[in-house]
């Protein structure tokens, strides 16, 4: 019988599982060789944390490493139903809260190495988290699509350390109430993306689409919804989406070092943003706060059929 010990929290609602014990050990001399090395040869392991019956599409896991650079505490690799991801907002302030539960940190500046590259954390004496993330830049303004439904949209391609096509006229209101509609469009954005051939830079898959609008709250700046990876939506206003977001206001002058930007979510929890600038570069730095949920062991009887997890994504018979 195996078993695998994580500790679950949420970060504005989304979900984290940090493995501390029983994940493979990988091969590689740098963290992104051992990202693709976990990636190809430990799916596995991955569908078996993240997918049902013992997870589900909705977290994302985050697999801890020692640091790959000096001074870090720790690099890590997240990953999720369909893969990994280059860096997430969510889970590094999840990690961070989840490394101070365990007493692994106090209060104070930890850096922590991601295949996007190096992220600075604080973790404030509240227990909320701020997040220094990789530069981030929007690649392209304004791109129109054609989505396969005949509907037009336009929208902006950003980096935050994932890439995010950010759609602002897709003329349907924030609300969980529109949920089908709402997964319907992105999903139907990302489609027509792909179909004619919409990339970030060096041709990277855009992988994430940011929906912007109004806000609920009149404190708040903005709302949106995050359709991720995998088929699931982001139940918080996403991390490296708002740190894509906050690089595209800078580019439209509405944004600027020293304001605070306030993202809600398509549930109503808010991320605080603001920007600093290091030469030409735009640097996010993301401030919200996690819950511990659960600690975990993941067990796995000899004989379980579905000790590898549900795969939702390619239909059985
Ligand atoms: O917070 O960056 C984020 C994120 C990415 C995917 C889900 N959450």
């Amino acid at each position: 019988m195996r078993k695998i010990v994580a500790i679950d929290s949420h970060t504005a609602g989304e979900p984290t599982r940090v493995i501390m014990s029983g994940a493979p050990s990988l091969n590689g001399a740098t963290l992104p060789e051992m990202r693709d090395d976990f990636l190809h040869t430990h799916t596995k392991f991955r569908t078996s944390v993240i997918n049902e019956p013992r997870g589900s599409e909705i977290i994302v896991g985050a697999l801890l490493l020692p640091p790959s650079v000096t001074g870090s505490t720790a690099s890590v690799i997240y990953f999720n139903n369909v893969g990994v991801l280059s860096m997430c907002g969510h889970g590094t302030i999840g990690l961070v809260r989840t490394l101070a539960y365990t007493g692994q940190i106090k209060p104070g500046l930890h850096r922590l190495d991601t295949p996007a590259g190096t992220v600075e954390t604080v973790l404030h004496t509240d227990g909320s988290v701020t997040v220094r993330n990789v530069p981030s830049y929007r690649w392209r303004a304004n791109v129109p699509l054609t989505l396969p439904n005949g509907k037009q949209v336009s929208g902006d391609i950003a980096w935050g350390g994932n890439w995010f096509y950010i759609c602002h006229d897709h003329g349907l209101q924030l609300h969980l109430q529109n949920l089908v509609e709402l997964q319907d469009v992105s999903l139907q954005i990302r489609r027509a993306l792909q179909e004619n051939g919409m990339t970030g830079a060096n041709g990277a898959l855009i992988d994430h689409v940011e929906l912007t609008g109004a806000p609920n709250s009149p404190v708040n700046n903005a709302r949106n919804f995050v359709m991720c990876p995998g088929g699931a939506f982001d139940r918080s206003p996403c991390g490296t989406g708002t740190s894509a977001k906050l690089a595209c206001l800078v580019a439209d002058g509405k944004l600027a070092p020293g304001d605070i930007w306030r993202q809600e979510s398509i549930t109503g929890s808010v991320f605080t943003g603001s920007v600093i600038y290091d030469g030409d570069a735009v640097i996010p730095s993301i401030t919200g706060s996690a819950f511990i949920t659960a600690e975990i062991n993941l067990v796995y009887e000899a004989g379980d059929p579905l000790a590898n997890g549900i795969d939702t994504l390619t239909p059985m018979c």
